[in-house]
């Protein structure tokens, strides 16, 4: 029996109510549409002890918690994350459809927080060797009325309750990363609506993934 190729990798980033959740729905389709094979998952968490790395990173907490300790966790669930779950999926053939990645450490540590992004750049190195996504797609939109979309679904984590300058820096660092890697990144306007966001969602991977071949 032919081994399957190794899986594809598929991130999907944006800013807070961006329509990660309800594009990641339209991507699942479009997959089992073309009979691929894949797992789903998110950062931070996937895995179990990730899950509670993220609890840790998004709680709010009595005391502050360091940026680079932040930072730090980041990569950590991801190192767990990468081992446990997504190598091993790529590597039978699964494809992986990943709720954000390392493109929102660069915006929200590198950027957000205002750390080196060099330091994450070298943390990638060391975590994720060769590894990275075959597509991500951006969900752009202007970080106010993503805010009011998060805002309106009630409790707000760690980071939905920084000031907007930060979310400014966020989004201008997706812009960065995906004006420097057109090849791997598409950026799609999320401020249309649904079924025009939806149909650019498909275009992108038809045009950069195809089928399973
Ligand atoms: N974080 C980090 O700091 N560093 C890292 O390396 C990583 C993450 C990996 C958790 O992310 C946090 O982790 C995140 C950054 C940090 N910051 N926060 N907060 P998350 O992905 O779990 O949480 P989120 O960014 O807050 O996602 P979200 O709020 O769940 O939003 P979403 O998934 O992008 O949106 P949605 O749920 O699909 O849509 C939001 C609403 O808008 C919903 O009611 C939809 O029906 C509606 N919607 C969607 N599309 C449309 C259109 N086109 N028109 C109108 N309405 C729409």
């Amino acid at each position: 029996m032919m081994s399957k190729a190794r899986g594809k990798f598929i991130t999907v980033e944006g800013g807070e109510g961006a329509g990660k959740s309800t594009n990641i729905d339209v991507i699942k389709t479009y997959l089992e549409e073309q009979g691929i094979d894949y797992v789903q998952t998110r950062e931070p968490g996937g895995t179990l002890i990730a899950e509670k790395m993220r609890r840790l990173l998004l709680d709010k907490h009595d005391e502050t918690m360091n940026p680079l300790a932040e930072l730090l966790l980041v990569f950590a669930a991801r190192a767990q994350h990468i081992a446990s779950l997504i190598k091993p999926s790529l590597d039978s053939g699964d494809w992986v459809l990943c709720d954000r990645f390392t493109d929102a450490t660069y915006a929200y540590q590198g950027c957000g927080r205002k750390l080196n992004s060099e330091l994450v750049g070298q943390l990638e190195t060391l975590v994720q060797r060769e590894l990275r996504p075959d597509l991500t797609i951006i969900l752009d939109m202007e970080p106010r009325v993503g805010l009011e979309r998060a805002r309106q679904r009630g409790d707000l984590d760690r980071f939905e309750i920084e000031k907007l300058e930060f979310f400014d820096r966020v989004r201008s660092c997706y812009l960065d990363i995906a004006q420097a890697e057109p090849e791997r990144c598409v950026v799609i306007n999320a401020e249309e609506d649904f079924p025009t966001v939806r149909r650019a969602v498909l275009a992108a991977l038809h045009q950069r993934l195809g089928g399973a071949d």
